[in-house]
């Protein structure tokens, strides 16, 4: 893909409302191998399932690229860092690569969260590249976001049971202004990037089509100081 470095007006958007559409950051042939990728995966029985409806499934499998190298290219791609790099800096860390795998009339909702909740970066800004393996409008359950809400973490009240990370809050409806949330069609291989503040979550997939979602979870290199060692840098230099 071409080079994604983001325009001052991009940057401006992504820093006062939390969520930024990027445009296409992977060919069709790369979206197509990703979802052959996913489908050995989950073959492999590597994905939970973090639904919280009994009739519902989300496939989910945390750290893909750990599991299957071939993901480094998607995590490495120009578009992918450029962008990053336009809001992080020149030093950019790898943080996570996950997915999120909604069947199609199958797939449970996501509930409304802030993902600083798990990662407890500070200062808060880490950043998330969702990036659509399928077609993905409102009818298969389009992650919404509530521009502007990135200001602070808000405690949740929620109740989640977890299969990976155990009890613990997320947003309830009530404390949502859904009203005000913002969704976006993008084609397969098309991304939007989000701030680790800003709240999001995602209704269940009724539609036809299921909605693979992989994302890319990035830091300016040496925030999360912790997790340092195992976390490759992507560009630039490990701050001293
Ligand atoms: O795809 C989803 O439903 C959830 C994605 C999400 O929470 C994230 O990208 O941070």
């Amino acid at each position: 893909m071409a080079l994604m470095t983001l325009t001052h007006e991009q940057v401006r958007t992504y820093f006062r409302d939390g969520v930024l559409p990027l445009g296409q950051v992977l060919d069709m042939a790369t979206v197509e191998a990703a979802r052959e990728h996913l489908e050995a995966l989950r073959q492999r029985n590597l994905m939970d399932n973090p639904s919280q409806d009994p009739a519902r499934r989300s496939f989910r499998l945390l750290m893909v690229s750990s599991h299957d190298a071939w993901f480094n290219q998607i995590v490495t791609a120009p578009a992918v860092l450029d962008a990053a790099e336009s809001v992080l800096g020149p030093n950019v860390q790898y943080f996570q690569d996950n997915v999120f795998y909604k069947p199609a009339r199958d797939g449970a909702l996501t509930a409304w969260h802030q993902d600083n909740l798990w990662w407890h970066a500070d200062p808060p800004n880490m950043l998330t590249i969702w990036i659509a393996l399928d077609d993905v409008d409102a009818s298969n359950g389009a992650v919404q976001y509530i521009p502007g809400s990135h200001a602070a973490l808000i405690p949740g009240t929620q109740v989640v049971n977890d299969p990976k990370h155990g009890t613990y809050n997320m947003l309830a409806a009530e404390q949502v202004d859904a009203g005000k949330a913002v969704s976006f069609v993008l084609p397969a291989g098309h991304a939007v990037m989000h701030h680790c503040l800003t709240i999001h979550g995602a209704p269940p997939n009724n539609g036809d089509r299921p909605r693979r979602g992989y994302t890319v979870h990035l830091q300016p290199a040496g925030l999360l100081k912790q997790r340092v060692e195992d976390a490759p840098l992507l560009r630039g230099v490990m701050p001293a």
